[in-house]
């Protein structure tokens, strides 16, 4: 037999570099195995939500003439791993050589470099290039430079690949617009209905097996509506694109009770997994800025986050590891409390947060950094322990994407290789940019004894326990120069009710 190609649940994508040379006789092998549902304890949601893509991608291969050996996790002879499920293929098939793309995240980029000694047979390992940026011109851009920042590397792929562009220039005369994606949602303005995706039989019996395999793990099953095959997810971005792309920059930042998607695309799970090209996602973008249908704050917004950040945070994971995940730059040591687990918290914009990300294994991304992330710079929690829950929760959730947000983005454990400044803020921001205090037992605007909103507390908890760490950042100038004049027996006070706050919470570490 030709060559056995594996591909593996995040790769569903027919231009696959593994799948490009198909010969008549090859076989392409799919495995749900109970290794990669537990080396985190994933949210049932993105297990089931993934199976079900995987299990549309092999019956569309197969559709076109392909052969698919699919194995369910429920298989008898199912052995549980990557590396033992692709031996049992390899004796199955006989193949003359194994093809893959490279994977994700460093742990299996581990196991695939020795396959080739374990399998006896002739492993092809080809590169990702559905990413615009390849690892070697990502190392290129980054050499010799100190601190990594986005907007450089941004301006590079917008040279090198047109989008955007009028001749040498940026659209519009600007690169950035990010001025005007900062408006909080005004009374009014509702965002549209979304498209919802019937359960067929496939994603049924997919909801069932997770259920019963992996029912205590974190989140709900209920109301799975998300799409599942590569028309589905092309009717999504396409309806994002018509219906909710003109308003996504202005209400980028901002955050509603109830309103969990607001005008954001809701695609990254479905562009990780390889159901949508990030390259076919910016074009629609394009287009639509060029029809007139999408003003070029919306537009401009939507292609920096896909084709700079989600880019540079790629680059920055494989440049960084291995090592980079044990990064703890202001040595933060406090375990994480179970509420982020439960939800059960009197902090209303933490508990609708987590309400959400158990509904729907998401949270938008002001909610992730300035949120939840905010928080947990501000407390000081364990960063692997952070990584942990961020990869657990999320249904678009991979190490590669989610270990720079957290350790480098939110939490600053890597020293600021690409932030200029931790993320930290008071309750104001929070305010400014959602309805969550007004429903709150907290003030946003106490700073200090009864109703004080624990983030006020915390900032400045913080900035006094990282004086050392950070003053020395010209852009914590201001902040420490406010700190050198407030009363110090208001220093005290605060930092005495921040202690008991951080005293209060609870982390059993049962979940
Ligand atoms: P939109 O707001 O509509 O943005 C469009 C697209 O841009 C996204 O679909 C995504 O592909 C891309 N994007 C935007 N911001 C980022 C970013 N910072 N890094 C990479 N891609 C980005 N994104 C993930 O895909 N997986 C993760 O595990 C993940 N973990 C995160 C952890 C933290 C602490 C933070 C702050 C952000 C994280 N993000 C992650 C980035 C971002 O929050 C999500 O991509 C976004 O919220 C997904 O929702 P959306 O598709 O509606 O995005
Ligand atoms: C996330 C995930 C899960 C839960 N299960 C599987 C699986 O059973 N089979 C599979 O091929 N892929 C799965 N994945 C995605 C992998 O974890 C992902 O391919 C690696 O982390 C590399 O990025
Ligand atoms: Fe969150 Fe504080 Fe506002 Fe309450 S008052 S919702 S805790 S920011």
């Amino acid at each position: 037999m030709p060559t056995l190609r594996f591909v593996l649940g995040d790769q569903l994508s027919r231009d696959l570099s593994s799948l490009r040379d198909m010969e008549a006789g090859d076989v392409v092998l799919m495995c749900e195995v109970a290794d990669e549902t537990r080396y985190v304890r994933h949210h049932k949601r993105k297990i089931a939500f993934l199976f079900s893509a995987m299990r549309h991608f092999a019956d569309d291969l197969r559709d076109r003439g392909v052969t698919v050996d699919y194995v369910t996790l429920d298989d008898a002879d199912n052995t549980g791993s990557f590396t033992s499920e692709l031996k049992r293929a390899v004796e199955k098939h006989a193949p003359d050589a194994v093809a893959v793309t490279e994977p994700g995240e460093w742990r299996v980029r581990q196991m695939m470099d020795d396959w080739r000694e374990e399998l006896g047979v002739a492993v092809e390992i080809r590169p990702d290039d559905r990413f615009l940026c390849s690892h070697e011109k990502f190392r290129g851009w980054a050499e010799g430079l100190k601190e990594l920042r986005m907007e450089y590397f941004y301006r590079e792929m917008r040279r090198s690949t047109g989008y955007l562009m009028e001749g040498d220039h940026p659209a519009e005369g600007k690169w950035n617009f990010d001025h005007a994606n900062r408006e909080p949602l005004k009374k009014g303005v509702e965002p549209p209905e979304r498209p919802t995706y019937a359960v067929d039989e496939t994603t049924e019996a997919v909801l069932g097996l997770v259920a019963s395999r992996v029912g205590n793990h974190f989140g709900s099953l209920d109301d799975f509506d998300y799409p599942v095959s590569r028309r589905q997810a092309l009717h999504y971005l396409n309806w994002f694109v018509e219906e909710a792309l003109r308003d996504f920059g202005t209400y980028q930042d901002a955050m509603r009770e109830g309103a969990p998607l607001l005008f954001h695309s809701h695609v990254s799970a479905l562009i990780n997994c390889g159901l949508i090209d990030p390259r076919e996602a910016c074009e629609r973008a394009e287009a639509a800025w060029r029809d007139g249908k999408a003003p070029i704050n919306a537009v401009e917004g939507f292609i920096r986050q896909i084709m700079g950040w989600r880019e540079f945070i790629r680059g920055v994971y494989w440049r960084e590891m291995p090592g980079y995940e044990t990064s703890n730059r202001l040595d933060a040591q406090r375990s994480l409390p179970d509420f982020f687990w439960t939800g059960e918290t009197d902090l209303n914009c933490l508990h609708h947060c987590i309400e959400e990300v158990k509904a729907r294994a998401y949270n938008h991304h002001i909610q992730r950094l300035m949120v939840l992330g905010n928080f947990c710079l501000l407390c000081g929690f364990d960063p692997k322990e952070v990584q942990e829950w961020y990869l657990t929760v999320y249904h678009d959730a991979y190490e590669w994407v989610e270990m720079p947000n957290v350790v480098g983005m939110i939490l600053y454990a890597d020293g600021g290789l690409f932030a200029s400044k931790p993320y930290a803020a008071s309750a104001n921001y929070i305010d400014k940019m959602s309805d969550y205090c007004g429903g709150c037992r907290y003030s946003p605007k106490v700073k200090t004894g009864e109703g004080a909103c624990p983030f006020n507390l915390l900032y400045w908890d913080f900035i006094v326990r990282n004086e050392k760490r950070l003053k020395g950042n010209p852009r914590m100038n201001r902040t420490y120069a406010t700190l050198d004049r407030m009363d110090g027996r208001k220093v005290q006070t605060i930092r005495k009710e921040a202690t008991a706050f951080l005293d209060g919470l609870s982390s059993t570490g049962n979940y």
